[in-house]
């Protein structure tokens, strides 16, 4: 009709109010009003409203969709670390039975976090009343030293994977080969440097604040596995990359080593698309899970989890996993190290991920025998902390009744003096964990 009228490459909106006046627009020299019946026809040229950055018009208020403040927020996001940024709408109601499941089958442990909000998690605007959109935004977390790896170097895992992604970068054999190292403490990727709560807290603190110098009277608020949100849900839907047999979300572009965070706004932007899934027939992860707690594609059963155990979990360690564990002291990595997509992470840019030296390369011996004092000094603004020196030691003993049960005769003395000065520990965990790691000879 537009062009038809001879207004071609036109942005055309109607209103039915004949009374209201289109001054606004005469005034700026480019509004056009027709009246035609007792509707008035607005009309624009597109090429104008772009060179303005404006989004619709209706009676002389530019009525905006929010796109035109994507690229600005990208821009923020990338100088305040951030790698993408996304945005979902806030009906999850897809994902709700999958979480009522996972809740019911008991999956979740002693997370009681996880069953206390229900379905909240997945009801963004219940849990902040007003919430139209979510900003999300990921945060890669490889150490920057990893950069220095062979940027060409690519080397083939094991053939489990059938579908054929199997070449792999040189940090992921690096750190499949220290799992073979029985006396190595591995502490997971993520937790060797700053607690990632901290660093994306303050940054999309930072981001949203910026947001509502543009955006006008906004209301935000920012989470980063802080609250009863489901981050990966979220993250899929606003196309950050899709949900891995291993539960954790994933890109062409980087890999799985991110971190998730969000802003649940009150205004709306549009929302950024979801991509296509590609694991294919690959189940890799899903076959080198030490404890087998992926027990089904897209199905985690935390309770059998190392990342679960070694975090969350603050009892005894169940003893028939306690063998499977390895030399995995904090979190686990195995099932991301085996991905074929994650030679494709991206190191971090930020130094707050650095690994800190105690935490990367260190027997397992060296560091039971750290006192608490060292063990504060040494986790402080780091996520180990928070489980405190109690299940510090208790998962180290784990560690070296593994290693104490492969240990050459001359190894195993010095396994053993190291458990033998804990015998006598305060803590009943503790002593429990070093009688059972003291039979491992
Ligand atoms: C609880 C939790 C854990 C638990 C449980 C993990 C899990 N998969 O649920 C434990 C402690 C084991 C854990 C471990 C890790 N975590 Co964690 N964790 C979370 C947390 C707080 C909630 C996740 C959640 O909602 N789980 C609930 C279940 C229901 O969700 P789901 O697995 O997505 O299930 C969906 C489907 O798979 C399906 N479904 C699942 N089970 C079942 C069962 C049945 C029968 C059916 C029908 C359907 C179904 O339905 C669900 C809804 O769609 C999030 C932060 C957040 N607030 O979201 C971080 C988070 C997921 N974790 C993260 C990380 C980094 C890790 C670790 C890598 C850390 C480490 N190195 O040790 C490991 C990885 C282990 C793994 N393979 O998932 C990141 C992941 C980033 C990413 N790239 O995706 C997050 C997003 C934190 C963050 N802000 O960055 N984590
Ligand atoms: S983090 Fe480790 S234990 Fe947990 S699912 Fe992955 S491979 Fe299995
Ligand atoms: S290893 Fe990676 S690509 Fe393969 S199934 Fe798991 S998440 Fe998908």
């Amino acid at each position: 009709m537009a062009h038809q009228s001879c207004f071609p490459s036109t942005q055309i909106s109607v209103q039915s109010e004949v009374t209201i006046r289109q001054g606004w627009l005469a005034a700026q020299g480019f509004g056009q009003a027709l009246r035609k019946d007792s509707s008035v026809f607005l009309a624009m040229p597109t090429d104008r409203l772009l060179c303005l950055d404006m989004g619709s018009f209706y009676n002389g208020t530019m009525v905006q969709d929010g796109s035109q403040w994507i690229p600005q927020i990208r821009q923020w996001a990338r100088e305040l670390g951030f790698s993408q940024i996304g945005v979902s709408d806030v009906d999850l109601s897809g994902a709700e039975p999958g979480l009522m499941q996972w809740l019911a089958q008991g999956f979740h442990g002693e997370m009681h976090y996880m069953q206390t909000h229900g379905l909240k998690r997945a009801r963004p605007a219940e849990l902040v009343p007003g919430t139209i959109s979510v900003v999300t935004a990921r945060m890669d977390y490889l150490p920057r030293e990893f950069a220095l790896f062979g940027a060409h170097a690519e080397r083939a895992l094991p053939p489990s994977d059938t579908a054929g992604l199997v070449s792999t970068k040189e940090w992921q054999m690096a750190e499949l080969a220290r799992l073979q190292q029985p006396q190595e403490a591995i502490v997971s990727l993520y937790a060797r440097g700053r607690d990632y709560h901290k660093v994306l807290r303050a940054r999309l603190q930072r981001l949203s604040e910026r947001m509502a110098q543009i955006m006008g009277p906004l209301g935000y608020r920012v989470f980063t596995d802080s609250a009863p949100v489901l981050e990966a849900e979220l993250a899929q839907r606003s196309g950050q990359g899709w949900r891995g047999k291993h539960t954790l979300v994933l890109s062409r572009q980087a890999g799985s080593m991110f971190f998730l965070g969000e802003i649940y706004l009150d205004k709306p932007l549009p929302r950024t698309p979801a991509v296509t899934a590609h694991c294919g027939r690959c189940q890799s992860c899903i076959d080198v899970c030490p404890t087998g707690a992926i027990v089904a594609p897209y199905r985690l059963d935390a309770r059998r989890c190392i990342s679960y155990l070694t975090i969350e979990h603050s009892g005894p360690i169940p003893e028939d996993v306690r063998s499977l564990m390895g030399n995995r002291i904090y979190g686990c990595d195995d099932c991301q190290l085996v991905c074929p997509w994650n030679k494709f992470a991206q190191p971090s840019t930020l130094a707050d991920f650095d690994a800190r030296p105690a935490l990367y390369g260190r027997s397992i011996v060296e560091l039971f025998a750290w006192d608490e004092a060292t063990f504060l000094r040494t986790t402080e603004g780091g996520p180990i902390r928070r489980i405190g020196y109690e299940r510090w030691l208790r998962n180290l003993a784990v560690a070296l009744g593994n290693a104490l049960r492969q240990a050459a005769p001359h190894e195993a003395h010095t396994l053993r003096a190291a458990l033998q000065a804990r015998a006598g520990h305060d803590s009943v965990l503790v002593r429990e964990h070093v009688i059972w790691a003291l039979q491992q000879s």
